[in-house]
């Protein structure tokens, strides 16, 4: 099965927080990070700044060099962390495997949201709009079938930008890819790779993975991989989930208890299969089912259980429905888990 990964970077993340809160600061080439003197580096820049050549990690006094007048600003780490967790609320939204790498910085995998009718694409831009509507700041996104081709494609066009790379063009956007795109390849294994006359992904393919093992080691396996637009790592999430459960809607409203009954058997398989995909970490205590009547009210049922089969499930509805006397707009299934590992052990796991 393909799958749909997201990777979002918020654009010159620290200088667009300090360019926001200062609107002073956006037409003037502006740098967060320390002080000339001494031995200050820049954290980062914002694009006009670039135009002149400064760059993260850069020396501020190299920095200012390149570009006078350079606007120096102190980093603001508090404020910086508060739009991060912001951003996380509204990733989260659309699924819980979110994969932070940094603050500005996150993998997701939207393989199993409904949300705009199950579109990556839609969903990316849903998700760019709402960014800069909360925080007034941009990212930029890059949807494809891995990892590896979403962290790529997010940059391609950096800020304010969105690239799909869709299952169907992952080889014609590989080929033509420069080696040095690929993570891990830095200035040496491209210098390296160039000797051999290796420039893009699609020159790589000319050598056989033993070829490649031979020259880098393991990395060649992974180079031999990436050359082919494969990369199979799943999304990490570091959140964990409490409990899963699937609804539905209906066009109609159902009415009765038989009525209801017979939309059990479809949420339940669905249940299972989201189920099946978690790790064994995650022990169900608890089936629920949530109504929704007619006029909106809710409630939910549940009860002590490790499984949510067809028959406990059909109790509780029937519970349920007994509580108010309305047609059924919405119906959902669901368990809770066991309360997670202790927040050590966690870690370790992780
Ligand atoms: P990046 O996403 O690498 O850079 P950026 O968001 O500033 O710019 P871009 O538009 O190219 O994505 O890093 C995110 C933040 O992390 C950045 O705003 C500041 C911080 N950072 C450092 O402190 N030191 C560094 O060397 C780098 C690369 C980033
Ligand atoms: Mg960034």
């Amino acid at each position: 099965m393909t799958r749909k990964i997201i990777h979002i970077d918020a654009d010159c993340f620290y200088a667009a927080i300090e360019m926001r809160d200062n609107p002073a600061l956006a037409h003037l080439p502006i740098a967060v990070g320390g002080a000339s003197d001494r031995r200050g580096v820049i954290a980062t820049c914002n694009y006009k700044a670039r135009e002149f050549g400064v760059r993260s990690a850069m020396p501020t006094a190299t920095a200012k060099r390149k570009c006078p007048n350079l606007v120096m600003v102190k980093a603001r780490f508090d404020v910086y962390r508060a739009a991060s967790a912001t951003m996380r609320e509204i990733f989260l939204d659309y699924t819980d495997l979110v994969e932070p790498l940094s603050l500005d910085e996150a993998f997701l995998d939207v393989s199993d949201c409904n949300r705009c009718q199950g579109s990556a694409t839609l969903i990316a831009e849903e998700i760019r709009a709402r960014v800069k509507a909360s925080l007034n700041i941009t990212v930029s996104a890059g949807v494809a079938p891995n990892k590896f081709l979403a962290k790529v494609a997010s940059d391609w066009h950096k800020p304010d930008g969105l690239c799909v790379v869709p299952p169907e063009q992952v080889d014609a956007f590989v080929r033509e890819l420069p080696v040095n795109k690929i993570f891990g390849v830095g200035k040496v294994t491209a210098g390296r790779l160039q000797r051999h006359g290796i420039q893009t992904c699609g020159d790589l393919r000319r050598f056989t993975v033993f070829e490649l093992t031979e020259r880098f080691g393991r990395f060649g396996k992974r180079l031999h991989e990436l050359a082919q637009g494969h990369d199979e790592r799943p999304v990490k999430p570091t959140r964990r989930r409490k409990s899963m459960s699937v609804e539905s809607t209906y066009a109609q409203d159902l009415v009765g208890l038989e009525a209801c009954r017979d939309q059990l058997p479809a949420l339940q398989e669905e249940l299972e299969r989201r189920l099946a995909k978690l790790d064994d970490s995650y022990q169900p205590t608890k089936a629920f089912v949530k109504i929704k009547f007619r006029d909106f009210t809710q409630t939910t049922v549940e009860r002590h259980d490790s499984t949510a089969d067809l028959e406990t499930l059909g109790q509780l509805l029937e519970t349920g429905l007994a509580r108010r006397e309305l047609p059924v707009r919405l119906l959902g299934v669901g368990v809770r888990f066991r309360d997670a590992l202790p927040a050590q052990q966690i870690t370790l796991f992780n």
